[in-house]
């Protein structure tokens, strides 16, 4: 059933503001005429808006608001990143089902999207908040053949995806603040925490959630984050379509992620180190045991940040909170 649905919402992307006859639709899917007609009627009770004409058949001029699996799929140009789907209206976190997917050996670019969660998480146990219908909180699973040292790399990686695909909505430009943080005026609209499951010193899955938001306004966040955080809607002025950001994150980190595994990490680092804020400035690195105050000089091939103290000593940082 869901693999014809998909079939029928390929087709109309396809088709784009063509109509597409009854009997082409039938032809395409194998079922009778009115199986198609039934199939309509469905996509219609679950929020499309199509029109029919007589003569030359249907076509599609409104997806649903809410955000749907089909929505995304609906003219997603990836070759694997987003074409598992999970979607879910409610979960304690995205990446813990997504955890559990990836035991269970899902297709690499299986995606756990949520309309909301109720225990969504930052690193080292940190709260996120990700409320209802407003923000893009999901779960990407990838395999990349790379030893364990080198998966920073992808959550680096993601920024730079998920930076553009800000840019290609909303004309906004983005920064990046190590290792994770992405920023509008100084206010975090996106958080990234990437996980992974290892064998040894080989990488099994990377678990790589994105935490965005979209539509929120000023008056949705809590007390505490007032100040830090923001939204694409508050600094564009407009309500955003979720699952077309959607769909250009998608893109996005498919393009990256094959150049990275064509050509390495080192385009991947240029176009990082074009949107990070931090570099050549003067930050404090709160690490879990220690605070070292430098100069940042920029990140190795690794990922890892440089930070030269004022005796001109070199630090290493693996991860950290950055205070500018
Ligand atoms: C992060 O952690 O920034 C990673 C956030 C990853 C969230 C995604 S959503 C999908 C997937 N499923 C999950 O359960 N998580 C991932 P960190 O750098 O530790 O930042 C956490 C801090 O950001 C918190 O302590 C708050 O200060 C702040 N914060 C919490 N919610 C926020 C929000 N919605 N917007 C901006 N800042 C927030």
């Amino acid at each position: 059933q869901s693999e014809l649905r998909k079939e029928l919402l390929d087709a109309f992307t396809n088709a784009g503001d063509s109509f597409l006859s009854g009997q082409y639709i039938a032809d395409l899917i194998g079922c009778s005429r009115t199986a198609v007609w039934k199939h309509i009627e469905e996509l219609r009770r679950e929020g499309f808006e199509l029109e029919a004409v007589r003569r030359k058949g249907y076509r599609i001029i409104r997806t649903p608001e809410k955000l749907t699996a089909d929505e995304i799929r609906l003219g997603l140009k990836t070759k694997f990143i987003g074409k598992n789907i999970f979607y879910e209206e409610s979960v304690e976190s995205t990446q813990k089902i997504a955890h559990q997917l990836a035991y269970e050996n899902v297709p690499e670019g299986t995606v756990v999207i949520a309309e909301e969660q109720i225990s969504g998480r930052g690193r080292m146990d940190r709260k996120w908040h990700s409320p209802k219908y407003t923000g893009i909180w999901m779960s990407l699973i990838l395999r990349p053949q790379i030893p364990l040292t080198k998966a920073p790399q992808l959550t680096l990686l993601t920024a730079v995806a998920v930076v553009q695909a800000i840019e290609e909505m909303t004309g906004l430009i983005p920064e990046i603040k190590w290792p994770n943080d992405i920023l509008i005026n100084g206010k975090k609209v996106t958080g990234i925490l990437t996980e992974l499951h290892a064998e040894a010193d080989r990488i099994h899955s990377t678990i790589i959630g994105i935490g965005m938001n979209v539509n929120q306004k000023q008056e949705d966040f809590p007390n505490e984050l007032q100040t830090i955080a923001t939204s694409l809607f508050i600094e564009k002025g407009e309500v955003i379509t979720r699952a077309n950001l959607i769909k250009h994150i998608f893109a996005n980190i498919e393009k990256l992620y094959f150049l990275y595994l064509d050509e390495g990490f080192f385009p991947i680092k240029l176009l990082w180190e074009s949107y990070a804020i931090s570099i050549g400035k003067q930050i404090r690195a709160r690490t879990l045991t220690t605070t070292i105050e430098g100069k940042a000089l920029g990140i190795t091939d690794e990922g890892v940040l440089q930070l030269e103290d004022q005796h001109g000593k070199i630090h290493s940082i693996y991860s950290a909170d950055i205070e500018l």
